[in-house]
């Protein structure tokens, strides 16, 4: 059983030597414990400092100085290399030492145990003093829609403390550039993987978040990755729905002509059946989008399945 840590780092030299400071350099049932980071242009002294503290695989997702790449491309060079090199288990956590590094065993057993193909940390965050309440709500709100749109049981949809199984690691494939956390949960559900949440508790705050410097940019990206991934998993259903409402604008519309014909005041109503007109024709071509969509959904099934077959080992 090989495990590989891996620790996504944009300028992390302060806070990386905490992240080691409890980490587990051996754990029971695995032979090879393994840790890489995936440097975003760090400009400071993180891969020195890396080196110093045993990290072995040294990823680089843009070069420095270079604009970032974000997070969910350095997730995906991290866990493409992860698969390279073998391992049975990849997990993930942040270079700011927000996650208890000594729970990492606890995070893997299930995988270990076969239970599960993705396991994540619930930070519980209804009981951590440092998020405001807002912050709360917003977290509830967007795993409340994660869960809703996946099907899937969210407890805490962005966190970053997890272990993947190499068959999920196969089977998921990472297609937005800024962050990988509502899509693997909604991948992994659709794909017939399963998901285990182990609790756990948060360290002491050491900076700001990197990813988020406003709050509604975090709700707008999220959104639209969550609304993104829906219509990628659920073409016909989305665009059905689409199709569906203009369907009822339209059939409204042209019954409101409709009864003004036949009760003979008709004249002066022929916008009614124009909108109610353009309405219709609208909802046919949505319709077709949808069919198209779903069709273009069989080919990427197809070549998820081929993806699956070349990352295997
Ligand atoms: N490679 C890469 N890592 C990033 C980027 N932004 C943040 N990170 C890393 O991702 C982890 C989480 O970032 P953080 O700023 O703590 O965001 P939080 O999850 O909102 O707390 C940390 O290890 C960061 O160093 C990025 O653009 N590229
Ligand atoms: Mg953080």
């Amino acid at each position: 059983m090989k495990v590989i840590v891996q620790i996504p780092c944009l300028n992390e030299e302060e806070t990386l030597p905490l992240v080691f400071e409890k980490m587990p350099r051996k754990i029971k049932g695995v032979d090879k414990l393994e840790f890489q980071i995936i440097d975003d242009g760090c400009t400071d002294n993180t891969v020195s400092i890396a080196k110093k503290l045993g990290v072995k695989h040294f990823l680089v997702s843009s070069a420095p100085g270079k604009n970032r790449r974000w997070l969910g491309r350095a997730f995906k060079t991290g866990l493409d290399n992860a698969l390279k090199e073998g391992a049975d288990i990849l997990v993930n956590t942040d270079g700011d030492n927000q996650y208890p590094s000594e729970m990492i065993p606890e995070l893997i057993q299930p995988i270990i145990d076969g239970r599960a193909d993705i396991v994540i940390g619930d930070r519980q965050t209804q009981n951590i003093d440092e998020f405001s309440a807002f912050k709360k709500f917003l977290q509830k709100f967007g795993s409340f829609i994660t869960k809703k749109m996946s099907g899937a049981d969210v407890p805490d949809a962005v966190s970053g403390f997890r272990a993947y199984s190499a068959k999920a690691m196969r089977k998921i494939n990472i297609i937005t550039n800024y962050t990988y956390t509502v899509d693997t949960i909604m991948q992994a559900e659709k794909k017939g993987l399963d998901i285990e949440w182990v609790k756990i508790h948060v360290n002491k705050k050491t900076r700001e978040s990197r990813l988020i410097k406003n709050i509604w940019t975090k709700v707008r990206k999220s959104g639209g990755t969550i609304i993104r991934m829906y219509t990628v998993y659920q073409p016909f259903r989305t665009f059905s729905i689409m199709s569906a409402v203009f369907l009822i604008i339209g059939a409204v519309l042209i019954g409101r002509y409709g009864y003004f014909y036949f009760i003979g005041k008709s004249e002066g109503h022929v916008q009614s059946i124009i909108v109610g007109g353009v309405s219709f024709v609208i909802s046919v071509q949505l319709f077709a989008l949808g069919i198209l969509a779903d069709l273009m959904a069989v080919n990427r099934r197809l070549t998820e399945d081929v993806l699956e077959r070349i990352k295997g080992k």
